[in-house]
């Protein structure tokens, strides 16, 4: 256990890749926490005081103190612990590292989410192209083997959703966004990010995603 590292708890879901990017965060800067499972569809009392305002998981508790929003607690973790950086040190490029974060949370997942998970044609055909656009500006901002440089930094926490996830997504709906001839440079990226070791163990398993989303899929194209 890392010294003085204070009492710290996570309130998820396995499969949230917005929990993910918490996981793999503590992982790195090797934090022992409890994980406490979360049911979405019937909420805590503990996630309902945590998280009042927006009601949803990740929630990182320390020592008693709540702190919300994925990307916002990633940042808390590098803070409050010392050891194995996840933000670069110069001000310019930590600035970019969080510029591109809420990128991928704007941009590419609003549109990735549409493609997938909108009925209407004309929205989802719009969406795809969104998808194809915002992924093309990560492809050009990609210069070395992660985006954090040789070691894994903020933005591909931030972008685990885009390597793990979106392959599910398509895998589902059959739609074809993000392929290695499309975005070989980022394609490649996403093959080096899945297979490291601590992301690997970070990543949960892909069967019941499959089925979860599947699932999804199928619930929405009955409700029309
Ligand atoms: N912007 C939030 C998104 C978190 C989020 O969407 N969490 C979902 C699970 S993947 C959730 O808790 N949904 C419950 C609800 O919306 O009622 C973050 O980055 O933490
Ligand atoms: C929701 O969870 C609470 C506490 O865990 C439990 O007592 C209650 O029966 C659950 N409600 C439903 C509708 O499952
Ligand atoms: C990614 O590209 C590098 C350099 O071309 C190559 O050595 C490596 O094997 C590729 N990784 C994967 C997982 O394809």
């Amino acid at each position: 256990m890392a010294e003085n590292q204070g009492e710290v708890k996570l309130l998820g879901v396995r499969g949230s890749p917005f929990v993910c990017r918490v996981v793999i965060a503590l992982k790195l800067k090797g934090i022992e926490y409890e994980f406490i499972e979360e049911n979405l569809g019937n909420k805590s009392d503990l996630l309902l005081k945590y998280n009042p305002i927006h009601k949803k998981v990740p929630v990182l508790v320390h020592n008693e103190k709540p702190v919300s929003e994925s990307l916002i607690i990633v940042e808390y973790i590098e803070e409050a612990f010392k050891g194995n950086p996840i933000l670069p040190t110069e001000p310019y490029q930590r600035a970019l590292a969080r510029f591109w974060s809420k990128f991928i949370d704007d941009k590419v997942f609003a549109a990735v989410r549409k493609a997938v998970f909108t009925l209407d044609e004309v929205e989802r055909e719009k969406g795809v192209e969104e998808s194809l656009e915002a992924l093309q500006f990560l492809e050009n901002e990609l210069k070395s083997k992660f985006f954090g440089g040789d070691e894994i930094g903020f933005l591909d926490i931030a972008a685990t959703i885009i390597a793990y996830w979106v392959p599910i997504f398509q895998e589902v709906t059959g739609l074809q966004i993000f392929t290695s001839d499309k975005f070989p440079k980022l394609y490649n990226w996403s093959q080096e990010l899945i297979n490291h070791p601590i992301i690997k163990e970070s990543l949960p398993p892909r069967e019941p995603l499959l089925a979860f989303f599947k699932g999804r899929i199928e619930a929405l194209s009955a409700s029309k």
